[in-house]
Parts: structure tokens; C-alpha cells; sequence
């Protein structure tokens, strides 16, 4: 397959904009008086977890409010801990140091939690339905945010424009190169599919048939 078979109708959409998938963040104690790295950001949902290389404490600043931590006296294995509410939360080795706000300055480390967002981004309708790659869509919904990102079946979109948050612009990608794509007609209409390809070869025998399917 030399070259790309350029095709643009697009009847799936799927925005993304934050994982899901709850995230394991590592910090290193020790060997030295350090948390390696000393401050870490991670979503709400996510698990802090310490590996201690010599004798120390991971302790939370705070000994009250939403996220409490200690790990004791550890010189060896993990201490792990959740954090499910956005904010900053400094903690500190209670063998070498003192919470931030005493003057902690030694052995002193922070977790800052990400704010949530709101309301996860849904979609009302597109317009057009079909387009050619190359050719601008627009995309009617909700909670949309500045930097979204488009994906039409997985392809992202090459140029997304936020234009405010229940609309977004984003241009028809191509289909990549030796990539297999189906077209389907959900309806009875009838439906007329036009095929462009580009590229330095542009014979039939280059576009591989692999499954030419009719649903009655
Ligand atoms: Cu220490």
C-alpha cells in the first residue's frame, strides 16, 4: 500500500479531554533527606505511593480535613494514600523536619490534587453529518473546554477550534495510511459515498478489499 485512500465521512464522534483512569504517582525517600520529586500534582482519584530507601516518615502537614496521611517510621517498602479532594497539601518527615507552617523548609514535600472538572463534555448534534476530510465540522453540545481534543474512530482531528463552551470547530482528519475503515448506511436512504485518494500511486489495485458487506 503506497498510498493513503483519503475518505471523509464521519458518523462517530468521541471528545476527550481528561482520563478516567485513575493514575499511581511515585515519590522516592531517601536515600538522603529528600522526596524525589518533592511536589507532585495528581488528579482527584489518583494514589500517592512513597518508597522509602532509608529511615523516615511521609506525614501529612494537617492532622485534620480531607486528606490525612502517616506513614510512621519506615526505612523500606511503601506507604500509599488516595487523594480524592483538590487542594494543596504539604507534608513533611517528622524525623527531619516540621509541618510548612512551623518553618519546614528540610525535608518537606507537597501533593497538589487537580481541581475536578465540572460536568464531563456531551454532544448534541453535528453539522454536517458527512464531510470530506480536510473539511470543517462544527459540533453542537456541553462543557466544552479551551483545548478539547477531537477524535472521529480514533483519529484525532488535526485542527479543533473552541468557540465557546456548546460549540466546537474541528477539521476531518484522513484516514492514515494502510489503515482499514468500513463505511455503513444506518438508514434506507439512498447513500452516494465518494472515495479520494492521494498520493504517488493511485491505482485501483492499491486499495485492499477486505470485507464488502450488505446488511439487508
Ligand atoms: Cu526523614
Amino acid at each position: 500500500m503506497r498510498s493513503a485512500v483519503r475518505t471523509g465521512v464521519a458518523t462517530m464522534f468521541l471528545l476527550s479531554g481528561v482520563s478516567a483512569r485513575a493514575a499511581n504517582v511515585p515519590v522516592i525517600v531517601g536515600p538522603g533527606n529528600t522526596f524525589n520529586p518533592p511536589a507532585v500534582t495528581v488528579n482527584p482519584g489518583d494514589t500517592v505511593t512513597w518508597t522509602f530507601r532509608s529511615l523516615h516518615t511521609a506525614t501529612s502537614d494537617s492532622r485534620t480535613g480531607p486528606e490525612v496521611w502517616d506513614s510512621g517510621f519506615l526505612s523500606a517498602g511503601t506507604f500509599s494514600h488516595t487523594f480524592n479532594t483538590p487542594g494543596d497539601y504539604p507534608y513533611y518527615c517528622i524525623l527531619h523536619s516540621v509541618p510548612l507552617a512551623q518553618g519546614g523548609t528540610f525535608m518537606n514535600g507537597a501533593v497538589h490534587v487537580a481541581a475536578l472538572l465540572s460536568t464531563p463534555p456531551t454532544i448534541l448534534n453535528v453539522t454536517p453529518l458527512g464531510a470530506f476530510a480536510g473539511t470543517t465540522i462544527t459540533i453542537n453540545g456541553a462543557a466544552f473546554q479551551n483545548g478539547a481534543t477531537v477524535t472521529f474512530r480514533g483519529v484525532a482531528s488535526p485542527s479543533v477550534t473552541f468557540v465557546n463552551a456548546s460549540t466546537l470547530q474541528a477539521v476531518v482528519p484522513d484516514i492514515p495510511i494502510g489503515a482499514a475503515h468500513r463505511v455503513e448506511n444506518p438508514g434506507d436512504e439512498l447513500m452516494v459515498f465518494v472515495e479520494v485518494q492521494q498520493g504517488d500511486y493511485l491505482g485501483e489495485d492499491d486499495i485492499v478489499r477486505a470485507d464488502a458487506r450488505e446488511v439487508a
